[in-house]
């Protein structure tokens, strides 16, 4: 698979991460950290409103070069110390720290592109360890999955320990209008669907292939440099300036390696 990373800076980690960060200040210090997310849609980032972190996912925070470092799996820090994303293209591993997910829950990030000037790091049932980073960012206007997380969240945030200041205020963004499913597919899709929660993965799964194959086959951009260009010829050129803005790069993974989360 050929993944688009997204880096997502953070701009105030929680209460609880700079709690246990406190015994890595000392290799963190001055540092920006990115969580990175694995995505294979770079032209949906318009659309971004918050990410998501498996809660019982260990993470760690590894070092990049003199000024940044990058918060993923150690699954993924390896895929990419092979892939030359080190500055001198050694394929040393040098961890800063490490976290919890549950303890990341809360951080405030900037999502490249999106509306939103932060958005917050938030739990979804669902993240594979083994899939990308392990950070997912979120697209509730596109993906099924993300509309269904974000909607169980802002129904129930007590229940899974988040603050709704955090969910409350989010939207989904138009971003690719489609002919059959209007310019919020993922929103239509799950109802048209009766899905009522993150839990209904055998309808999640339905809903996901449709919205791949009709944005991609069908859907024209609705916002941003290339509004009104087809997905199919905006998605490379959105891809290609996140990576040369330096917001992005080139991942991959071994396709035997990739499991999908409906199983
Ligand atoms: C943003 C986005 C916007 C995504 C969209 C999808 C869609 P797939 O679909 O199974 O082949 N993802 C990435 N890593 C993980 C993980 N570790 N655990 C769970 N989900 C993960 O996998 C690729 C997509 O799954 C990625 O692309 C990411 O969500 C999520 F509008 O990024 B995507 C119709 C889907 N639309």
């Amino acid at each position: 698979q050929d993944y688009t990373a997204i880096k997502m800076k953070v701009l105030d980690w929680s209460a609880k991460a700079q709690e246990k960060l406190a015994e890595y200040s000392d290799k963190l210090k001055g540092k920006n950290v990115f969580l990175v997310a694995a995505t294979l849609r770079p032209e949906t980032m318009y659309g971004q409103t918050n990410c998501f972190v498996g809660t019982h996912i260990t993470y760690g925070i590894y070092n990049i070069n003199e000024t940044d470092a990058y918060l993923c799996t150690e699954r993924a820090i390896r895929n990419m110390s092979m892939q030359k994303i080190f500055a001198d293209g050694s394929t040393t591993i040098d961890k800063l720290a490490e976290i919890q997910g549950e303890d990341v829950v809360g951080t405030q990030i900037h999502a490249p592109l999106s509306n939103y000037p932060g958005v917050y790091v938030l739990p979804m049932e669902n993240v594979l360890a083994t899939k990308g980073t392990g950070v997912v960012t979120s697209v509730p206007s596109d993906s099924p999955d993300d509309f269904a997380t974000l909607t169980d969240l802002q129904k129930k945030p007590d229940y899974y320990h988040i603050k709704s200041e955090w969910v409350n205020f989010v939207e989904p963004i138009p971003v690719i209008e489609t002919p059959t499913y209007g310019n919020l597919i993922a929103p239509r899709l799950c109802e048209l669907k009766k899905i009522n929660s993150q839990k209904d993965k055998n309808q999640l799964a339905e809903a996901k292939e449709i919205a791949y194959k009709e944005g991609f086959y069908n859907g024209i951009m609705c916002v941003g440099k290339y509004s009104g260009e087809k997905v199919q010829d905006a998605k490379p050129k959105v891809r290609a300036d996140l990576i040369a803005s330096g917001e992005a790069f080139a991942y991959s993974e071994p396709e035997s390696l990739v499991m999908s989360r409906s199983g």
